[in-house]
């Protein structure tokens, strides 16, 4: 019975349903190139919402918040049992597309409204969460709200994060408050029985293997860091390029440095991007007197992680130079009883799919301390993502969400 729910729960998966929910929410913080640029906790983000709330109040769901203002979309199960959880995040990059994080949570309304349009009960409750600050464009360090979910300690470290208009995320949380006043707040509960976040893979992989689901065992490591490098403001016409103490010569000096140090260490799989400057006084006519460059590394092998954070405190310190940690997480193993959830779920819908690790990271990577967690992939069109260009085939968007409905339902029907 419990599995004829699971298929029965993504047969009701309406394909247009879920495709016309997509670009309704891509209206909030829309650009004329097609993409998004809705940054954590803005008015956009603030509008998207209250859309959201909305919409899962018309599904029959309870709504919570948290003080990280983590969205909590609950439908009711028929025993009182720690819930399923899915869903993502609605921020965007400053260039971001329609589907990074917003297709997560939307497939995770669509299968709310698969349910009711079913008539099926679950067991267990099942939870939809929007989280706040994924990005972490606006306020470093990323993935704020959900690993504020899991280790609320982190929350007095995150409040004093300042934007580039100086407004701090304390502020912008009280802003939220301000936007919701009755929102009421989530308990703190204990675990919840599973996570199982649906994301498109924003790299090439699904797309040149032509299969359209990925499992995703884990999520490789990251490392944000700020170099700053200091110099002497001069006149650009008088002073003799002998004489000069540009910060900028020495940034771009240090970034090659950085950048061979990271190959050497990290082969094929590095990835190192050098992605935000800050020029002082960023002036065509004066010498730069400071530059601050952001590193944004990954690999898959802790041990090249731990070295590279070695090596560039070493590369700094030889240089006079100062860096400061933005943000640090290891690489995630997920669940293998969840992971194999979506396997089965992919088996199921009659799908081949492709074991995969995560090159980005996501909210799961902290989910995956709370409880048994694991990802479904979609293909990206060209592997683009963090761009206005990026897409996913409609029917691999209906397809991960078919998916996604099969295994929430055998989730919400385990034992306890
Ligand atoms: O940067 C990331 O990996 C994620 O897309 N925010
Ligand atoms: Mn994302
Ligand atoms: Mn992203």
């Amino acid at each position: 019975m419990m599995q004829d729910d699971a298929l029965r729960a993504s047969s009701y998966v309406d394909a247009s349903r879920l495709l016309d929910s997509i670009e309704t929410l891509a209206h909030f913080g829309a650009g004329e190139d097609g993409g998004v640029d809705r940054p954590a906790l803005s008015p956009t983000d603030i509008h998207a919402r209250r859309h959201l709330i909305e919409r899962a109040i018309t599904l029959g769901c309870t709504v919570r918040t948290d003080a990280c203002a983590n969205l909590f979309f609950r439908r009711a199960g028929l025993e009182a049992l720690p819930p399923v959880m899915t869903g993502s995040h609605v921020d965007t990059q400053p260039t971001g597309g329609k589907l990074d994080g917003c297709y997560g949570v939307l497939a995770g309304f669509e299968c709310l409204a698969a349910l009711n349009d079913a008539g099926i009960q679950t067991r267990r409750p099942l939870e939809v969460a929007a989280w706040t600050n994924e990005e972490g464009t606006r306020f470093q360090p990323g993935a704020m709200g959900s690993s504020a979910f899991v280790d609320p300690g982190l929350l007095e470290h995150y409040y004093p994060a300042k934007d580039g208009d100086g407004i701090t995320l304390a502020a912008a949380l009280a802003t939220h408050c301000e936007a919701f006043p009755t929102l009421e707040t989530r308990a703190v509960e204990k675990a919840a029985h599973a996570f199982i976040e649906l994301h498109i893979e924003q790299g090439p992989l699904l797309e040149l293997a032509n299969i359209p689901l990925g499992v995703v065992k884990g999520i490789q490591g990251v490392r944000w860091y700020a170099v700053r490098c200091k110099g002497v403001a001069a006149h650009a016409g008088t002073t003799p390029m002998h004489a000069r103490h540009d910060a900028m010569t020495l940034a771009v000096r240090i970034r090659a440095e950085i950048a061979a140090l990271a190959h050497q260490l990290g082969g094929d799989d590095t990835r190192i991007t050098f992605g935000r400057w800050t020029v002082l006084p960023n002036s065509i006519n004066t010498i730069a007197s400071e530059v601050t460059f952001s590193i944004d590394f990954r690999h898959p092998d802790p041990a090249v992680l731990g070295a590279f954070d070695r090596k560039l405190l070493d590369c700094t310190a030889r240089n006079a130079v100062t860096s400061e940690a933005l943000f640090i997480h290891p690489p995630v193993d997920f669940a293998p009883a969840v992971i194999q959830r979506v396997a089965d779920a992919c088996h199921a819908l009659g799908v081949p799919s492709l074991s995969i690790t995560s090159g980005a990271f996501h909210d799961a990577m902290y989910l995956a301390k709370h409880c048994p967690s694991a990802m479904l992939f979609v293909p990206s069109r060209g592997g683009i993502s963090h761009n206005p260009l990026e897409a996913t085939d409609d029917d691999h968007l209906v397809l991960g969400a078919r998916a996604l409905a099969h295994c929430l339902v055998n989730l919400c029907n385990e034992a306890p």
